[in-house]
């Protein structure tokens, strides 16, 4: 009997017409959590999973689980994917990748004939991106008990729906209680969403743990009133407030840690317009970096800076941290798994740290993990021209079936 192999053609034909779902114009995907789109992509998984002999369940959190049965079907599972909401015209490998290469793992099992002494279970997470519903990693949080049920269901998106009644609409609202439970493993292949491996030319890295993160959403309120006979000592304007605290991210970054990275990505101004002055302005802080007390230092540096803002210019201000995830090294001996398949696969190789959150973020809380990461062409995600080399892909398939099997025979 021939070894399992990953099949380019089967898994490739898979991936592109898996990429014709939520198309934008531009090569990219819009998929949002829970949106039709993303109802469509859930249906495609489910589809998938069955057509390959897995037995899918569906759990309150709408996370998608496929499981195959090993011989000795009471041991823990190994677990393995990742997700497929996307960002709002974000990139098509981004989570996907990870997603459809566990089922290419299994494909390659099945066309092998091959059944491992553990059961194995693929899974497709919901909101990892938290775009729509924030914080993100969400349908993973509540699986590894970092959010509770009713918290995650009533998250609003910013037409006031709420995850629960969107997740009702889809229906995608499983029985399966959405609760930790004994998981031997659990892998994650992913795109690297960064420049490393491509200036490094390699093929694809072990994952060593994932940068922590803060994200904080910031309110400020002004008075509106005329942009033309209001003399600027009389004036309560939230913009310049959120102006003085941008750059004030952008100078913590330079001055805290080393590798700590900060971002305001999203504003939304009241009543925006151009000639009133702005009443309200809310926006958003990310910080990130894998040394822990340098995120709570800027942190605690940003809400010094908002209380200053909001002083100069006579604003009230709210500020709430909405999710803060700590850095964590994945599990050594799963690392380890990952680079011996790489190096029994003669592939090159690195190490690497993830400045990008994943779901594995929070499967290391219970139970070991780590990640594979394949090349992201020009360091580019999150946006529509994101691309990672097929044969990249490939590579990072054949390394998770080889690990899948290592870590499913023990
Ligand atoms: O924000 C992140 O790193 C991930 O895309 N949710
Ligand atoms: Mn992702
Ligand atoms: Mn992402």
């Amino acid at each position: 009997m021939a070894d399992p192999a990953v099949d380019s053609e089967r898994f490739r034909q898979k991936f592109d017409s898996f990429s014709e779902i939520g198309a934008t114009d531009a090569g990219g995907v819009n998929r949002p959590a829970l949106s039709d789109e993303n109802k469509q992509a859930r249906d495609r998984v489910v589809e998938w999973f069955e057509d390959a002999g897995l037995d899918v369940t569906i759990d309150e959190m709408g996370n998608i689980f496929g499981r195959r049965d090993g011989e000795e079907d009471d041991l823990a599972p190994v677990l393995f994917g990742s997700h497929v909401d996307s960002q709002y015209n974000g990139g098509r490998f981004d989570g996907v990748t990870g997603v459809l290469g566990a089922l290419e793992v299994v494909e390659a099992l099945n066309e092998a004939d091959v059944t491992t002494r553990r059961p194995l279970e693929i899974v497709c997470w919901s909101n990892e991106e938290g775009v729509r519903f924030q914080p993100d990693m969400l349908g993973s949080g509540v699986f590894c008990d970092v959010f509770d049920l009713d918290y995650a269901y009533a998250r609003e998106d910013k037409d006031g729906n709420t995850f629960g009644e969107e997740l009702e609409r889809i229906s995608y609202k499983g029985d399966a209680p959405c609760e930790p439970r004994d998981i031997h493993t659990y892998f994650e292949m992913h795109v690297e969403q960064g420049p490393f491996l491509e200036q490094e030319g390699l093929p694809v890295a072990a994952v060593e743990g994932v940068f922590g993160f803060s994200w904080m959403n910031v309110t400020f309120e002004g008075q509106a009133n005329h942009a033309g006979p209001t003399p600027m000592n009389m004036r309560h304007d939230a913009m310049v407030a959120t102006s003085d605290v941008i750059q004030a991210v952008r100078r913590i970054t330079a001055t805290e840690g080393t590798d700590l990275v900060g971002t305001v990505g999203s504003v939304d101004v009241w009543p925006n317009a151009i000639n009133v002055i702005p009443e309200t302005v809310e926006f958003t802080v990310d910080f990130r970096s894998y040394d822990d007390d340098a995120v709570d230092a800027a942190v605690g540096r940003i809400q010094q800076e908002i209380e200053w803002a909001a002083e100069r210019e006579g604003l009230d201000y709210e500020f709430e941290q909405i999710m803060r995830v700590d850095a964590d090294p994945f599990h050594e001996a799963c690392i380890d798994t990952v680079v011996a398949a790489a190096e029994e696969l003669d592939h090159n190789y690195t190490r690497l740290v993830s400045g990008a959150g994943h779901d594995a973020n929070y499967l290391n809380k219970i139970c070991p993990s780590s990640m594979i990461f394949v090349p992201s062409v020009d360091g580019i995600s999150h946006r529509e021209s994101e691309f990672t080399e097929w044969e990249d892909i490939v590579v990072g398939t054949e390394i998770l079936l080889e690990a899948v099997q290592k870590r499913a025979a023990e």
